[in-house]
């Protein structure tokens, strides 16, 4: 790891401000402020509004010099309330120093320059603005800007990817992982949420798998850098999942972790910093406390600067940068196209994007003009799609969001958030600009004056942003493929996931995360030719998803979709019932020559080992889905989907490493090619015989669940696999015809 140590990631985090601290305490108010520190000690303090509030007053004489500045900063900035019902000295004095400690790393971390007083000051003017109704984009005309629309399967699409391999290992990779995720309401961190639950990797495991995969296949053994943007939020449990896995086999000299700070929230127009409520976790004393929430994405940029992270890949001979959020599957499937659209077009910035429901909540990706004189400015930017509307219908359009009849969708396409950038105008941007983002505030108004908050608020910035900061010269683009392929996120409770699909857009759950994985290498499958059928969907708790066949095809094994074509050779071969459960991981590889599934099949394989899957019918009782009855105890990750996985019955094949070509018999057992061929299926059972004996050897077990209770109940596995059902039966999955996606847009064609 870059950081050998966790102390190290914890310091990573604005070095150079936080060695001019250290320098001494004077450096505190100069270092971020142009104030005048030096005028602490007077009880009128000559500029507006700066009397010290009586408990300042009392306590001045306890406190340092630091924490004096530090006061005198608050009072310039109007805080003086936050010193309302501060005790005399003698009472409560500890926590008077630890709410100075707090404002000084406040002041100190504030991404951008000027410390708290810049961050006040700026507030003060965006609320403003906010209160009149301004909008931040009112004098810019959206038009619908120029892309590369990709079609995953077609040739021009494999002819992307085939040049776009070449850049894979020319890329670092920024995982922004931040985010409380309050939409989700999930008690941990997000990137340990299971991808799905047949496999149960986590999204922060599948990422490691991924780029270790990467290097191990596209980069010659190297793995490409990998920096994390934690916030207090996700720090100490990011790095707890790490550490207890072994960091996932990721290189540690490749990872970063680079904390983002919070800022203070703001109760009124007036930007005056609230205190935590009353009860809040963690705080003794709210008189002594600052209510705090994150800065938003947009800091990643500001500590890709400060951590010198950026101009190091760069001095390193990498070429691209690679954002992504922390809960979508489906990221990098597209990713090497997509790297393909960048180096062809030599684009500064490439944003993902697919084709975006009206309403739905991810940006619209736009091209603004604007023409002031003689000059017009013009840039390709992500609108927010609480901004999009209004805009929208400023610019004349008096439907506002809504859908291009003929396609059902948006004409502006939709921002997943995925960004690549080319690495050498982003650190020269990165010098001019040291990283700061645009900020903006969305507050909730209770009155219709626009004078009282719901709950306080904060300025944020966001990384896709970037843009508005480039120069003129730099080319912006977008990149588009089908949602089914590269995006979908877990970021809405299951209520709120049912209601979303009810209101016409994507549920973005928990379940649907997980089914769409699934079908997301189905439909691959499909579009290469072989024949898998696709389960009826099922509704769970609101949410309908299609949860079969359970396809999941480890990044060691597959990282394109030209690796897949490697695999499957005769696709013709291939037949995949709806109900079937697929897992194949390496390191080692696969060759799927013919196949017919009817169970569950979990096969992995160890470095130097080939399985080859040929004539191999499969059968048995497989895994089942099971609703949630709510009787039963059930833990938070199946409550999030509304229904478990039964593993009834399993063939787990593992490979043993450095084994050569084995070939995996319809007794489910593993033969060594010569083996086969010589002596048929006596020579199988001796390999298999012999191997098993060591640890590492081939194993070949069934599993019957017999401590599941569903499993004792065949009326609940009968049920679970017809589920609340809108039709039963299995259906033939054509290609590109039964995705769960196209299924709910259609209805929103008609
Ligand atoms: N994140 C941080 O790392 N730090 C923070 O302070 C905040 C977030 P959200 P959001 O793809 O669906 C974005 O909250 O911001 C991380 C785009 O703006 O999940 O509402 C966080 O951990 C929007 O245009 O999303 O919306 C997560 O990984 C659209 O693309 C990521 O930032 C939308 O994502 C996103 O945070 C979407």
């Amino acid at each position: 790891m870059r950081c050998e140590s966790s102390t190290d990631l914890n310091l990573r985090a604005n070095p150079q401000k936080t060695a001019a601290t250290k320098a001494g305490p004077k450096e505190i108010s100069l270092d971020s402020t142009k104030d005048t520190a030096s005028q602490t000690s007077v009880s009128k303090t000559g500029s507006n509004d700066r009397t010290k509030p009586t408990g300042l007053d009392v306590n001045w004489s306890i406190l340092s010099q630091d924490e004096q500045a530090l006061a005198e900063i608050l009072l310039k900035a109007g805080q003086a309330h936050l010193f309302d019902e501060w005790d005399a000295p003698g009472t409560n004095d500890e926590l008077k120093h630890a709410f100075f400690a707090h404002v000084e790393r406040l002041h100190r971390t504030y991404p951008f320059p000027g410390g708290l007083l810049a961050y006040i000051e700026r507030a003060r003017r965006l609320l403003a603005g906010s209160a009149a109704g301004a909008n931040s984009l009112d004098d810019w005309v959206p038009t619908v800007p120029e892309g590369e629309v990709l079609k995953p399967g077609s040739e021009e699409f494999s002819n992307w990817e085939a040049v776009g391999e070449a850049e894979l290992s020319a890329t670092a990779f920024v995982l922004v992982a931040g985010g409380l995720g309050e939409r989700l309401g999930y008690s941990g961190i997000k990137v340990a949420l299971p991808t799905e639950m047949t496999t149960e990797t986590s999204y922060l495991e599948f990422y490691c798998n991924y780029l270790v995969a990467l290097g191990m296949m596209k980069g010659k053994g190297k793995v490409p850098p990998l920096a994390i943007m934690v916030s207090d939020d996700t720090h100490d449990r990011t790095l707890a999942v790490l550490q207890a896995n072994d960091f996932f086999g990721f290189p540690r000299d490749q990872l970063t972790l680079m904390k983002q700070e919070k800022v203070p929230a703001l109760m009124d127009n007036n930007a005056r910093i609230a205190r935590p409520s009353r009860g809040t976790k963690g705080v003794d004393d709210v008189r002594y406390a600052i209510d705090c929430k994150p800065h938003g994405h947009g800091d990643v940029h500001s500590l890709l600067h400060s951590t010198g992270l950026a101009r190091r890949w760069e001095e390193d001979g990498l070429k691209w940068v690679v954002f992504f959020q922390d809960t979508n599957a489906l990221a990098f499937f597209s990713l090497a196209a997509a790297l393909a659209v960048s180096a062809r077009r030599d684009l500064a910035v490439n944003s993902l994007a697919i084709p975006r429901v009206p309403k739905q909540a991810i940006g619209a990706i736009t091209r603004l003009t604007r023409t002031s004189g003689t000059e017009t400015q013009v840039m390709i930017v992500n609108v927010e799609y609480n901004q999009l509307d209004p805009l929208l219908r400023a610019a004349g359009s008096g439907e506002g969001d809504t859908a291009d009849p003929a396609t059902g969708h948006s004409p502006y396409p939709g921002n997943i958030n995925q960004l690549i950038f080319a690495l050498t105008p982003y650190v020269a941007t990165l010098e001019k600009t040291h990283g700061v983002m645009a900020e903006f505030v969305n507050p909730k108004y209770a009155d219709g004056a626009r004078t009282v908050f719901k709950k306080p608020t904060r300025l944020e910035c966001m990384m896709q942003d970037f843009p508005k900061v480039l120069g003129p010269e730099a080319k912006v683009g977008f990149t588009s493929l089908p949602a089914w392929f590269s995006f979908s996120p877990v970021k809405n409770n299951i209520a709120d996931a049912a209601k979303a699909l009810e209101s016409g857009t994507p549920p973005g759950g928990a379940a649907t995360g997980e089914a769409d994985q699934y079908f997301a290498y189905a439909e691959q499958l499909r579009l290469l030719g072989c024949r898998v059928m696709q389960a009826p969907t099922e509704s769970y708790a609101g949410v309908s998803v299609s949860l079969g066949p359970r396809v999941v095809i480890a990044p060691s094994i597959a990282l394109t979709y030209h690796d897949l074509r490697a695999i499957f050779v005769h696709p013709e071969k291939v037949s995949i019932d709806a109900a079937a459960t697929l897992v194949i991981r390496g390191p080692g590889k696969v060759e799927v020559d013919s196949i017919t599934l009817e169970g569950a099949l979990i096969l992995s394989v160890g470095q130097g080992t080939t399985v080859v899957l040929k004539d191999l019918t499969l059968k048995n009782k497989g895994h089942l889905v099971r609703p949630l009855t709510g009787k039963e105890e059930s833990d938070e990750v199946s409550r999030m989907r509304g229904y478990r996985l039964v593993k009834m019955e399993e063939l787990r094949i593992q490979a043993p490493p450095n084994a050569g070509r084995l070939f995996l018999t319809a007794q489910g057992t593993l033969t060594h090619e010569k083996d086969l061929s010589a002596k048929g299926s006596a020579a199988t059972q001796s390999y298999a015989a012999t191997t098993a004996a060591t640890p590492a050897a081939a194993l070949t077990e069934a599993r019957d669940g017999q401590k599941d209770p569903a499993s004792q109940d065949p009326s609940h596995a009968a049920d679970a696999t017809q589920g609340s059902g809108e039709g039963n039966e299995a259906k033939e999955a054509p290609s590109g015809s039964q995705t769960f996606f196209s299924r709910i847009f259609s209805c929103f064609r008609k």
